[in-house]
């Protein structure tokens, strides 16, 4: 076996207000708790360390660069312009590989990035930038109670791929095998292409923080009259209805982390952590809207059923009828 404890971080409410210290601190209780656990790989949301930023048409650039972390390397670790580095130094300390969402800022573009980083050594291993990118550039009005989603107008596209990874940090725990990753973020977790880019390359957890609205209608379309539960439970049915069948058509573990709870008591996001097996199933999951670690022991063996029979994918794929998939 290769038996490995995992979690999902998840994080409640984060206001436009929240001072970053504050949330430092959340997220360091969030590690430390991983820790007392055994757990060796704690996944965060998506733009971890702000309130999630795009709901808001924000015209004034002093306040939107405070919600991004200026890097100028594309691998390396987060190193300038805000508090975030104590965050990463606790994790070291404690051994606890982390993967976590913020917006990247190069100095030539802006991302909605996640990196993933070593326990043993505190090295970015991997960094994936937000590919599907949900939303408009203009926003849908200027009533402070309307939740835009306006990703397209202040992030740039990823432009690093999906590039599965080998999380050396835990091959003492993978049986000598380090572990075969693959990064996601949010809206991604909805698009058949990329997990199979993942699953193409073996991976065997795939690390997803996420941001969904439970309810935007002026978003989604369709009937605006929808009632706030009505809203809630589709966002929640989807959520797990993608990360359930993907993970199971991919043969792979997948650890999703949601920022969730009622932003500025205004905009409702949806829970729904979860840690999913390779048959799809739900192994763990939240069961508040507010900071919670939810663990679970994995053994990656699990996979093998699935990449070795059913989703064989060298052996049953028929590349031949796929060409629609890369034409525009
Ligand atoms: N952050 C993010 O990508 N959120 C989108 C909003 C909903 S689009 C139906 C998501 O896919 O969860």
């Amino acid at each position: 076996p290769r038996r490995i404890k995992v979690a999902a971080a998840q994080v409640g409410a984060v206001h436009r207000t929240t001072p970053r210290g504050d949330v430092l601190a959340r997220l360091i209780k969030l590690v430390e708790q991983a820790a007392e656990q055994g757990v060796k790989l704690a996944v965060f949301p998506e733009t971890t360390f702000t309130t999630f930023f795009p709901r808001y048409y924000i015209p004034d650039e002093t306040e939107l660069s405070t919600y991004f972390e200026l890097e100028t390397s594309s691998t390396g670790p987060i190193t300038r312009g805000t508090n975030v580095k104590a965050f990463f130094d606790r994790a070291r300390e404690l051994g606890v590989d982390v993967q976590i969402g913020y917006g990247e800022d190069t100095g030539e573009g802006r991302y909605n990035t996640a990196v993933y980083v070593s326990g043993k050594t505190g090295e970015v291993l991997n960094k994936y930038r937000k590919v599907h990118l949900p939303g408009t550039t203009e926003p849908f009005d200027l009533d402070p109670t309307t939740t835009n989603q306006l990703e397209k107008r202040y992030f740039l596209p990823g432009n690093l791929g999906f590039n599965a990874f080998r999380a050396v940090s835990l091959k003492a725990e993978a049986g000598g095998s380090s572990p075969i990753v693959g990064q996601l973020i949010c809206n991604d977790r909805r698009w058949a292409e990329g997990w199979r880019c993942y699953g193409l390359q073996g991976v065997e957890i795939m690390c997803c923080g996420y941001n969904t609205t439970a309810y935007a209608p002026k978003l989604w379309g369709g009937d605006q009259s929808i009632t706030r539960e009505k809203a809630y439970e589709e966002a929640m049915f989807h959520h797990k209805l993608v990360v359930q069948a993907h993970a199971y058509t991919n043969s792979m573990f997948c650890i999703t982390s949601a920022r969730s709870g009622v932003d500025d008591d205004l905009h409702p996001l949806i829970p729904g952590s979860m840690i999913v097996d390779p048959e799809g199933h739900i192994v763990a999951e939240s069961t508040t809207e507010g900071d919670e670690l939810v663990v679970a022991e994995i053994d990656l063996d699990e996979c093998l059923q699935g990449k070795e029979r059913t989703f064989n994918l060298g052996k049953h794929r028929r590349v031949e009828m796929y060409g629609r998939l890369v034409q525009e």
